[in-house]
């Protein structure tokens, strides 16, 4: 970071690969149930009262900057509300965890889906709204959109639930792979619009969450997951900055690069510099301190173990500083503080 660039520009330097100093740096779910602001907010209006309330949604995202500054903020909304607008509701389990009160079962499912694709971006603008406001707030930060991908969508969709193996999922895959394929094509075309009407908004750069990418079977990302994500970043209008984060894919990263993202999360299996030239491209990664360190670690080893990652990406100039996955709700404020000091003060050698 140079001494007159602004956390929005070290951004944009750090995603196109001419960054010499400190990464920028943003954590994925930093807006949550860690924060106690965050657990007020929600006890006042519930998850879906702030998402769908553009002036408390932007409350939310502000809450993670106002503590610690970040770079980067990102809008407060959530990956389900597209299958919501697309005539597919979700509800909070009792126990924790969402459901579904519709699941995708058939190839008429997935025609209900498509014929509401027409009205996505009224039934969603209230994210507009939101991104616009947020932009507004934050003029010196990157702000972030987000969506899920057509894969991670399609899995929720049908298996009504999360869940760990998804195995309503991988049956319909096998038994119908005809209306399969017709859905994930469906959600390829109404994400593309949705990133669009986000990036409208005046957004740095918009996040792909393929959450769910690992139930690719050995060398099928590419055809379920990965060539729908390619398509939907293809669609997206101007030189617009792509991030995409695919936990336990970083075994197939060759496979999972095919996308054609611009950035890519990694999880914290692996230190990011073995595949900062993978196939010999540099790439911008994002990530990668384990979550848990927030959550079991003292202040001291978070701020040493944050160090090591900018270290090791640091010949690069191409970093994202993040976790390897988002924030557990039982993280030490103690411990995001010494992560944010170590990178603000990490003084390059060179
Ligand atoms: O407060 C609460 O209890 C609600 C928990 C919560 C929050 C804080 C949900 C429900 N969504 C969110 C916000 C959210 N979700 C954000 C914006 C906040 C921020 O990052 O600061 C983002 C980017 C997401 C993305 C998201 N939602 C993902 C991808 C990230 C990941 O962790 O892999 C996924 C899989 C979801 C689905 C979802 N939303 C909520 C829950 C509990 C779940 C998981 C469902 C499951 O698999 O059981």
């Amino acid at each position: 970071m140079t001494a007159t660039q602004n956390s929005r520009e070290l951004f944009r330097s750090a995603f196109d690969g001419g960054n010499s100093g400190r990464p920028p740096l943003w954590m994925m779910r930093q807006a949550g149930r860690y924060l106690p602001e965050y657990r007020s907010l929600k006890d006042k209006f519930g998850f879906l009262g702030i998402v769908k309330n553009p002036e408390i949604a932007v409350e939310a995202a502000l809450q993670p900057m106002r503590r610690f500054g970040f770079d980067c903020a990102i809008i407060f909304s959530d990956i389900l509300v597209v299958p919501e607008a697309l005539g597919f509701p979700y509800k909070f389990k009792d126990a924790g965890g969402i459901f579904l009160e519709r699941r995708v079962e058939s190839m008429g499912d997935v025609e209900r889906l498509r014929g509401n694709i027409g009205a996505l971006r009224e039934r969603l603008s209230y994210v507009s709204e939101n991104a616009r406001l947020l932009r507004r707030e934050l003029p010196e930060k990157a702000v972030l959109g987000f969506c899920g991908s057509p894969f991670t969508l399609a899995a929720y969709m049908v298996e009504g639930e999360g869940s760990k193996g998804f195995p309503r999922f991988a049956e319909f895959a096998k038994r119908a792979p005809l209306a399969f394929g017709a859905m994930l094509d469906a959600l390829s075309e109404a994400l593309s619009d949705y990133l669009n009407m986000q990036l409208e908004c005046g957004l740095d750069g918009v996040q792909i969450f393929d959450s769910h990418a690992a139930l690719a079977p050995e060398g099928s990302y590419f055809e379920l997951s990965g060539s729908r994500i390619k398509s939907v970043i293809e669609s997206l209008h101007g030189d617009a900055r792509t991030i995409l984060f695919a936990p336990q894919m970083s075994e197939r990263f060759g496979e999972l690069s095919k996308s054609g993202a611009g950035a890519y999360s990694v999880d914290s299996s692996v230190p990011l510099s073995k595949l900062a030239r993978f196939g010999g491209v540099r790439r911008c990664l994002q990530g990668n301190l384990p979550p848990e360190t927030l959550s079991e670690a003292t202040p001291e080893e978070t701020a040493e173990l944050s160090k090591k990652i900018v270290e090791d990406m640091l010949p690069f100039g191409s970093h994202i500083f993040n976790l390897g996955h988002g924030i557990r709700p039982d993280a030490k404020i103690e411990n995001v503080e010494a992560m944010c000091e170590a990178i603000r003060s990490f003084k390059t050698r060179r």
